[in-house]
């Protein structure tokens, strides 16, 4: 990581003075270029690698040549006759190749060798004869060897200005070493030291140090004995803090300290005036180092990758400022003074919380690098911000104009188990009192407002919370029943306020899972950075110790739960980066190692995932609130709790952000005739709308983002299903969503005879039985009904004349109940049993099958779709499955909905609670869910084929779209971490029951040449076939959300 980082900072200006150096030495030098492929000396050649031991002859008549270059030729020996044919040599590079030890021809140049090249050989020791005799060495690369020490002698080498030992295995350093009083630069970094050497404090001269990548754990106060040290590179050295020290080495112009663990700065750092670019980035800074506030000549700072939260707006200080980096924090506001560092020309702020961009940022206009995905933005807009500076410049102008929100908004949403008291609550909440039971703890049974007629399903109501200021809360009263578990995530959106209710009388700490982990953890997955707070109602059937102690345990076990998950991705975050360390041709050499085979690529981009899923975390405000819908007091504490939660500028910057006039036009167009009637407005038709308000179409995007975050209407922008339409009539979308959601069958059957009634002779044609009701043929039709509300419940099955029954009060026309059914398609709520894409039904009765309500455990089973014959004995057919599970949680409704989603691949299907078999064209795939079994076996879902080896490719055919088609449903969960892995098809042959898996992102990588066979690891080493792990050609597996891009641009 240290070496990545140093990668990207070495700056142009290190590098350049390094070229220049370089060049002064060998200019005006005859030079010569040897290589062993050819044998014809040139000047310049790009040498071969050769894999036997090269035989190089040295051409006559080159006792003037000054520079020699046998670099890259594999040699182990220097060619014969070398040190008496080169008289005047002053400059022998002899990297890349492979030398074990020193030439002692090298020892015959040594008085008058000024530059010498070893770097990338094979030198595990240096004869002290050899180094001795190098008396004029100026400049010595040792670099990428595997030296164990060095030889005391090194300190004998008097006129020695630069010295490289890098990449090395040394763990001590000699202690001549100190006598090198010549000494500039000195490199020992990627060595295996175990403190900061001493004999260094002695180096008088020494102006560029780097000591990265060694494990040094603190630095000797007196450090400070380096005061001519300009360039210093401490990158990943585990120190942990600085030394006062440190600040006063007074020459330091650049300084690495990237990856150290560091929390603070000692206070003299700003001592360290000449500073111009400092790298502080991955460490462990929560605050902004006040300490380098007063550091004005700093042009470039880097603080990637750290935790802070915001930045002090003293920033404006460094008015030399030219690179800005901050990306990887969790910053949530820009101070305003940041406008006024107008130098700045890189500003990198990706992977924050930052909502909103200080006033005048356009004044920023000379940056030229500007990152800032992966923020929260809403002003400006995201899609506005990411199109750079000039934009925004122009998008704050135009809001210069506007007036502030007139009706500032919030959407509320409460959740918990059912009978938590949501309801309830939500009448008492909204419901004002006057003169109500100021006594508090008196439990009058007449107090509650009007107690809620049994469960309706999910209802929003709006609440004037704060009429003064014309505050309003849009409450979402989330049903908690499981079979609304399907349609709930459909209302998580972000932006809004999370209540979780947990009934207190009845919670005991072993059901927190259930009742508050098992939340939490599902609205993480859907709204990465949601808040929410948690509510305990019930209060006035606990007593006061009681309910001290159950809000204590659910504050405690919440604290447990997140840190359990946040130290899990820290852990498999760190799993990624060692596999990172490693090169890919090392990864892909070993089949056991986690991500063998793994690109660098899509490393990085799980890396970046992982990094986004510890950034954005759920923001749970403490303490829990307990609550009695029978103490006027207590709701009144938690009604103003949840106003002064929304009254943070940081936590609600929508609901103090100043909205373009034409948003609120718009907004009010929505909701006047005749489009206000209408279940759902297409994009188009809101488009229309926006042009009326005067919004063009790419600024139509945003205004809808924000009606949706603020829950006036629902716009699932990212749904490639849904995107095209726009659900402005909330409570009709409602309505019907709960028709089927209910469960509950008397409710459905009085639906169903209330349609019924009076219909017959219209309805002729599509409901036949109900031709003439008479007494007996009502009777006769009930049971009918009946029959159909089991079915329903049973197996999830309606035909589509029994829907429109049940739609009666939405559908007028029979193109409406067409467009209804087509929505709960596009939901993945319901498919089309017999209908085929685009193929007319002809007459026949189109059925639906709903999947949340199949109960049947296990599909109507064809023994052989397994690869298994009747009598139980498998036949030569080869295995693929593709595996995903879900370690903290598993989306509610996922396996339902992707039931739906797949329909348009298969045929012939059969479908089980947990398991669906069916053909894509003659080929076999099942689709499995496996709840999870404890915390040891996570849930899982599955697909899988088979075919025979020749055949291979066919199974991936089959799978294949099967699998793409669940990345896009997971797209609609970017908190949520899951794992793909490919399973290996030997192990699965052999009924494993613990067979190995490959990572799944080789899913997305091409097979890798030369290759025919993997080693499985499981089995001794048995061979698997590259086409059983690897598909033809490369899947797109894209888990990224609007939010969530990789880093890989960077
Ligand atoms: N004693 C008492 N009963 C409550 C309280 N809140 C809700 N209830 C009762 O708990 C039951 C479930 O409440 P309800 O609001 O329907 O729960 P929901 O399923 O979460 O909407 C109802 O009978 C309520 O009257 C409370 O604070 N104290
Ligand atoms: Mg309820």
């Amino acid at each position: 990581m240290a070496g990545k980082d140093s990668g990207n900072l070495k700056t142009v200006r290190l590098w350049r003075d390094a070229a220049l150096r370089a060049r002064k030495l060998r200019s005006n030098l005859r030079q010569l270029t040897l290589s062993a492929a050819g044998g014809c000396p040139e000047a310049g050649a790009d040498p071969l690698e050769s894999p036997d031991t090269p035989q190089l002859v040295l051409p006559a008549n080159i006792g003037d040549i000054e520079v020699l270059n046998l670099g890259n030729n594999g040699l182990e020996e220097v060619p014969d006759g070398l040190g008496s044919a080169l008289g005047s040599l002053r400059v022998l590079i002899l990297r890349r190749n492979r030398f074990a030890r020193l030439p002692p021809a090298v020892a015959e140049l040594g008085h008058h060798l000024t530059e010498l090249d070893l770097s990338h050989n094979r030198l595990t020791a240096l004869a002290a004869e050899v180094v001795n005799a190098l008396r004029e060495l100026r400049k010595l690369n040792l670099s990428h060897n595997q030296l164990p020490c060095l030889p005391a002698q090194l300190g004998s080498l008097a006129h020695l200005e630069e010295l490289d030992v890098s990449f090395n295995r040394l763990t001590h350093l000699p202690d001549s070493l100190s006598c090198l009083y010549r000494l500039r630069t000195l490199d020992v970094d990627h060595n295996q030291l175990t403190a900061f050497p001493r004999q260094l404090l002695q180096l008088p001269a020494l102006e560029e140090l780097d000591v990265s990548s060694n494990r040094l754990r603190g630095l000797p106060e007196d450090i400070s004995a380096l005061r001519a040290l300009k360039i210093l590179w401490l990158s990943g050295a585990e120190l942990g803090t600085l030394p006062n020290g440190f600040c006063e080495l007074a020459s330091l112009e650049s300084l690495m300290l990237d990856n150290n663990g560091l929390q603070a700065l000692p206070e003299q750092f700003s001592h360290l005036q000449r500073l111009k670019m400092l790298n502080l980035s991955s460490n462990l800074f929560e605050e902004f180092p006040a300490a380098l506030l007063p550091l004005a000549g700093l042009e470039e700072l880097y603080l990637s990758r750290n935790q802070l939260t915001s930045v002090p707006s003293l920033i404006s200080g460094l008015g030399r400022l030219l690179t800005l980096w901050l990306d990887n924090n969790r910053i949530r506001y820009l101070p305003d003074s940041i406008v006024e560092l107008t130098g700045l020309e890189e500003l990198v702020l990706q992977g924050n919380q930052i909502a909103v961009l200080p006033d005048n940022f356009g004044q920023l206009s000379r940056v030229g690098l500007w990152k800032i995905k992966d923020n929260p933005l809403i002003q400006p807009p995201y899609e506005v911000c990411m199109k750079g500076i000039p934009y925004i410049a122009a998008y704050q102008k135009e809001l210069a104009h506007s007036q502030p929100a007139v009706q500032p908004r919030l959407k509320l949403l409460l959740m918990g188990h059912k009978a938590s008291g949501k309801t309830l609550l939500r009448h008492c909440l909204t419901e004002e009192r006057v003169g109500g039971n100021q006594g508090g703890g008196d439990k009058e049974k007449s107090y509650p407002p009007s107690p809620p007629p049994g469960s309706k399903g999910i209802e929003v109501t709006s609440w004037t919370a704060d009429a003064s200021r014309g505050l309003r809360f849009i409450v979402y009263d989330l049903a908690g029943d499981e079979s609304y578990e399907v349609i709930q995530p459909f209302f998580l959106s972000p932006g809004a306020l999370y209540v979780l209710v947990v009934n207190l009388a009845t919670y005991e700490p072993c059901c927190f899972p259930t009742t508050v982990g098992s939340f939490l953890h599902r609205v993480g997955a859907r709204v990465p950075h949601a808040v929410v707070c948690i509510v305990g109602t019930h209060a006035d059937l606990c007593a006061e110790r009681e309910l001290e102690e159950k809000c204590l345990d659910i504050h405690r076990q919440i604290a447990l739960q997140e840190k359990h998950d946040a130290e899990g991705l820290s852990h498999l975050a760190r799993v990624v980066d060692e596999a990172l360390a490693r090169d890919f041709e090392l990864r892909s050499a070993s089949p056991h190692a986690a991500y063998y085979g793994v690109s660098d690529k899509n490393l990085r981009r799980r890396k970046a995932h992982f990094q986004y899923l510890l950034n954005h975390r759920l923001q749970i405000l403490s303490p829990v609130l307990p609550v009695s819908c029978w103490d006027p007091r207590l709701l009144q504490r938690l009604r103003d709790k949840l106003l002064s939660v929304a009254e943070h500028r940081e936590i609600f910057p929508n609901l103090h952000r100043v909205l373009p006039r034409s948003w609120q036009v718009l907004e009010e167009l929505h909701f006047q005739p005749p489009q206000a009637q209408r279940l759902w407005l297409s994009w188009w038709d809101s488009a229309r709308l926006g042009l009326q308000a005067g919004l063009t179409e790419d600024r139509l995007q945003s205004a809808l983002s924000y009606l949706h975050e603020s829950g006036k209407l629902l716009y699932f922008e990212d749904s490639p299903a849904l995107k095209e339409h726009v659900f402005h009539n909330l409570t009709r979308l409602i309505d019907i969503l709960n028709v089927f959601f209910q469960r509950d069958a008397s409710l459905l059957l009085h639906k169903l005879l209330l349609g019924t009634s009076g219909e017959g002779e219209v309805e002729g044609e599509s409901f036949p039985a109900m031709a003439l009701p008479t007494p007996n043929q009502d009777v006769l039709r009930a049971t009918q009904l009946h029959h159909y509300v089991e079915g329903f419940l049973l197996h999830g099955l309606l035909p589509a004349h029994v829907i429109r029954l049940l739609l009666k009060p939405h559908v007028q026309a029979q193109q409406d109940l067409q467009l209804l059914l087509e929505l709960l398609e596009k939901m993945g709520l319901c498919y089309c049993l017999n209908k085929h894409k685009g193929k007319p039904l002809n007459g026949s009765t189109a059925w639906y099958k709903f999947p949340c309500y199949v109960q049947n455990e296990v599909p109507h089973a064809e023994a052989w779709i397994n690869g298994t014959n009747l009598a139980g004995q498998s036949f030569v057919a080869e295995q693929l499955q593709i595996e995903y599970s879900f370690p903290f949680t598993f989306p509610p409704g996922l396996f339902a909905r992707y039931s739906v989603q797949i329909n348009s691949h298969v045929v012939h299907r059969s479908d089980g609670k947990f398991q669906i078999f069916a053909y894509r064209g003659k080929v076999p795939v099942v689709v499995s869910y496996r709840p999870a079994k404890g915390v040891l076996q996570p849930d899982t879902l599955s697909i899988a084929s088979h075919a025979s080896l020749p055949n291979i490719w066919t199974a991936w055919q089959a799978i294949t779209p099967l699998v793409e088609e669940l990345n896009v449903l997971l797209q609609e969960w970017p908190g949520l971490h899951y794992t793909v892995h490919i399973l290996c098809s030997k192990c699965l042959k052999r009924g494993s029951p613990n067979p190995h898996a490959f990572p799944g992102e080789l899913l997305s990588q091409p097979r890798p040449e030369g290759v025919a066979e993997i080693i499985c690891p499981k089995n001794g080493s048995e061979r698997v076939n590259v086409a059983l792990v690897y598909p033809p050609t490369p899947t797109v597996i894209s888990p990224c959300s609007k939010y969530l891009h990789t880093f890989l641009e960077n």
